[in-house]
């Protein structure tokens, strides 16, 4: 075993409160598109051009033909070895803490695959602080109601509306200059506070409030692991960086834990 997992099981195994982020790397194996660096959805656009709401406002069609093209290859993809070692670690400790930046609903669905038939999969849902991908919300209201599937985009008549006052319907995801759900942000920073260590998977980490989650834990006295394929603004705060896949590397480390 490689001295950086050896390390890292031991800080995790010693810790009473852990708190977990996790960024789009996490998913990838699952075969879903990071938003940076190669490959990315963002590869070839400004990322305000399709996730602000002056966009959703400037262009609606655009925007809902993304993220219709996003839900339809959502449903191919399943949790891989990393959203399920991560959903155990929840189940079976207590003291565990999920904050997710993704929208892709896996860790849930991890939940659910791994949770035995006495365990609540509801232990190991995580804080998702830029909303979900398979719900929809009012732009108007505010109503959230299920994700739909097989939008038409093709003229912004046919875009979907709200059944109570006729407002556009919206993906119930966070874009950039939106406020995060007060609530779930404030307990993602209280997790990150009480936690001896922030395990971070997956993120590029500069994406803010999210990113202030390790930052956090760090300012607290708490340890902060990194799992990533490069180094990221979090590297050089990180007691232990580890560089590789996710779905190898978290079953790794959480191995018996
Ligand atoms: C692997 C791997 C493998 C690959 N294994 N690893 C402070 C400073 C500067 C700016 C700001 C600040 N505070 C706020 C801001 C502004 C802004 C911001 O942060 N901008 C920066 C980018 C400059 N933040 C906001 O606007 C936020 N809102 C806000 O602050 O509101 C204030 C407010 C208050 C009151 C009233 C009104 C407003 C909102 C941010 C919303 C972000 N939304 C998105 C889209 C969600 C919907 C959708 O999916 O369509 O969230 S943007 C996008 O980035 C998405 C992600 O969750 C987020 C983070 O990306 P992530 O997950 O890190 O992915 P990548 O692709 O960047 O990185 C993948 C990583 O994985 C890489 O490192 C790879 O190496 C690695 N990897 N394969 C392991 N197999
Ligand atoms: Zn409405």
């Amino acid at each position: 075993m490689s001295g950086g997992i050896e390390r890292a099981r031991q800080v995790l195994g010693d810790a009473e409160h852990i708190v977990v982020l996790t960024g789009a790397g996490v998913s990838a194996e699952s075969g879903v598109p990071t938003f940076r660096g190669a490959g990315g959805l963002w590869r070839s656009r400004r990322p305000e051009e399709l996730a602000s709401p002056e966009a959703f406002a400037r262009d609606p069609r655009l925007v809902w033909e993304w993220y219709s093209w996003r839900r339809g290859f959502l449903s191919e993809c399943a949790p891989n070895g990393a959203h399920l070692a991560l959903a155990k670690l929840a189940l079976t400790r207590d003291g565990t803490t999920l904050v997710t930046q993704n929208v892709d609903g896996l860790h849930h669905r991890a939940a659910e695959a791994v949770a035995l038939e006495e365990e609540d999969p509801a232990a190991a849902y995580p804080l998702e602080v830029h909303g979900a991908m398979h719900r929809d919300r009012c732009s108007g209201c505010g109503r959230r109601t299920a994700g739909l599937s097989g939008i038409d985009a093709s003229t912004e008549e046919t875009l979907p509306r709200c059944e109570g006052c006729g407002a556009m319907l919206r993906p119930d995801v966070v874009w950039f200059g939106e406020a995060l759900d007060p609530a779930v942000i404030g307990a993602s920073f209280t997790a990150a506070r009480h936690a001896d260590v922030c395990l971070v998977v997956g993120t590029s980490a500069v994406v803010y409030p999210a990113a202030s989650v390790p930052a956090i834990t760090h300012r607290s006295g708490g340890a902060v692991i990194e799992i990533n394929l490069e180094p990221t603004p979090l590297t050089s705060t990180a007691a232990v960086s580890l560089r590789g896949t996710a779905g190898a590397l978290v079953p790794a480390v959480l191995a018996g834990i």
